[in-house]
């Protein structure tokens, strides 16, 4: 038995918040737990800031069945699930801050006989380091008094309640008792499988998918720097390889984003330096992809001090999210060497860039192309694939960087474009 009727989710964000909502309506109480006053507000209010669909729906029945409430402080409850960022620090390691401060916040409602899970990726050692020792403060032994578990998320943006559901869960408990516990927590209201072992495995395995993502990106990203050297295309040498039974290369682009890939394999790299030099080469390909697409477009002659037009503010395709988005290393680029910009996004409302970089956006691709020398497409959006070259006609320039191949190349060369593609070499009329 799980034994957990009441839960407190602390950490409202794109995981805790659908996590607390799925639990509600497979029965529990739910409390959602956030420090934030403004998401607590909101939430009261029946709101939800969450933009996919799916999940403000769960989240508003969920709060309309009286099943989840909210608050900025936890009460006691049978089980505990902390779900809060764990960001990289100025000198690369991990920021355990949030989880600290979750944990210490929540100790005082955590009593004898509860489960405690910590789903926020975390370094090997954090759910003993930081967790047990947060409860042991609080007088409690973190093997006998309760239940600690690790148990990282590892839901897709875009389709978070169907993942939440269905994926598969690595459970890793400080004892073999609260595994087994989280475990059958877990099943209770998921459908994937649940395997249990210790929390180092778990937060470990947790890094490996991340870093495994971001070496095999960073490994296609080489690719095509070759393909671009050896003048032929990466994408059909790609589709090539692939046909292989056991090669699945992945895709290149101008670089890695979202909070989770280009953080991750921070919190191998820093602890074990020499054993992760591939994740840190790894990094550095993949970081350095926007500033080498913009590097092919001088070459191909944007002129100094030009305007270019970004196609593309979100990390990946079709979702509002920019956080950690390649376009934010291209505009520093940019900056840096001096060009002007505008950013278009269909979807994308906000963006903070660093250094007080001005990423004002717009979703009128006509308006932000008028006039511009060149043109850079950074996101895979549906809205971008096999874009017509009529659209451009407002360019004052001819020069395009197809950093996510979605250009039907040919037909713009034969519009008088140069293409720069990303992963293929430079395609201009008689060349
Ligand atoms: N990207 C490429 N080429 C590819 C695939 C992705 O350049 O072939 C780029 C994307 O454009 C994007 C970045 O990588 O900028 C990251 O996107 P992603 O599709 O790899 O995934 P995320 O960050 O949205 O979600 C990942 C997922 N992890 C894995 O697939 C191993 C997700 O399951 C995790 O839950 C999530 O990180 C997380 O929260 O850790």
């Amino acid at each position: 038995m799980h034994n957990v009727r009441t839960v407190a989710v602390i950490g409202l964000g794109y995981v805790g918040l659908p996590t607390a909502a799925l639990l509600a309506r497979a029965g529990f109480d739910v409390q959602g737990v956030d420090r934030d006053p403004e998401i607590i507000a909101e939430l009261e209010a029946g709101e939800c800031r969450l933009s996919e669909r799916e999940v403000a729906a769960i989240v508003r029945d969920a709060i309309a069945s009286g099943r989840l409430s909210v608050a900025a402080n936890a009460e006691p409850a049978d089980a505990f699930i902390i779900c809060v960022p764990t960001p990289v620090t100025p000198g690369g390691g991990a920021d355990m801050s949030m989880v600290e401060a979750a944990i210490n916040a929540a100790a005082p409602a955590i009593a004898a006989g509860a489960l405690v899970i910590l789903e926020s990726t975390s370094p090997i050692g954090a759910t003993r380091d930081v967790i047990a020792s947060a409860l042991v403060a609080r007088g409690l032994d973190p093997e006998a008094d309760v239940d600690i578990a690790y148990c990282p998320e590892r839901v897709f943006p875009g389709a978070t309640v169907r993942e939440i559901l269905r994926n598969d869960r690595v459970v890793g408990g400080l004892t073999e008792r609260a595994a087994s516990r989280a475990k059958l927590f877990y099943r209770s209201f998921c459908e994937g499988g649940v395997v249990t072992a210790s929390a180092e495995t778990a937060e470990f395995a947790k890094l490996m998918e991340n870093t495994f993502r971001d070496v095999n990106i960073a490994l296609a990203n080489a690719f095509a720097l070759i393909a671009e050297d050896a003048g032929v295309d990466v994408m059909e040498v790609i589709g090539a390889a692939n046909r292989h039974p056991r090669v699945d290369v992945l895709s290149p682009g101008p670089g890695v984003g979202g909070h989770c890939i280009p953080v991750d394999p921070w919190f191998l790299i820093d602890r074990f330096p020499e054993a992760a030099s591939l994740m840190r080469m790894s990094r550095e390909i993949n970081d350095g992809q926007a500033a080498r697409l913009l590097g092919r477009l001088e070459e191909a002659g944007l002129p100094s001090g030009s305007t270019v037009a970004i196609l593309g503010a979100a990390y990946r395709g079709n979702l509002d999210d920019a956080r950690e988005s390649p376009t934010i290393r291209l505009l520093s680029a940019l900056a840096d060497r001096g060009y002007a910009w505008r950013v278009h996004d269909p979807h994308v409302r906000r963006m903070s860039a660093p250094g007080g970089i001005d990423a004002i956006l717009s979703d009128d691709l006509t308006a932000t192309l008028a006039g511009a020398d060149a043109a850079m497409i950074m996101t895979d959006h549906s809205a971008y694939r096999m874009l017509s070259p009529d659209k451009f006609d407002g360019m004052s320039g001819r020069l395009i960087a197809d950093g996510r191949r979605v250009l039907h190349v040919q037909a713009f060369v034969e519009a008088g474009y140069t293409v720069v593609p990303l992963g293929a070499p430079l395609a201009r009329a008689g060349v």
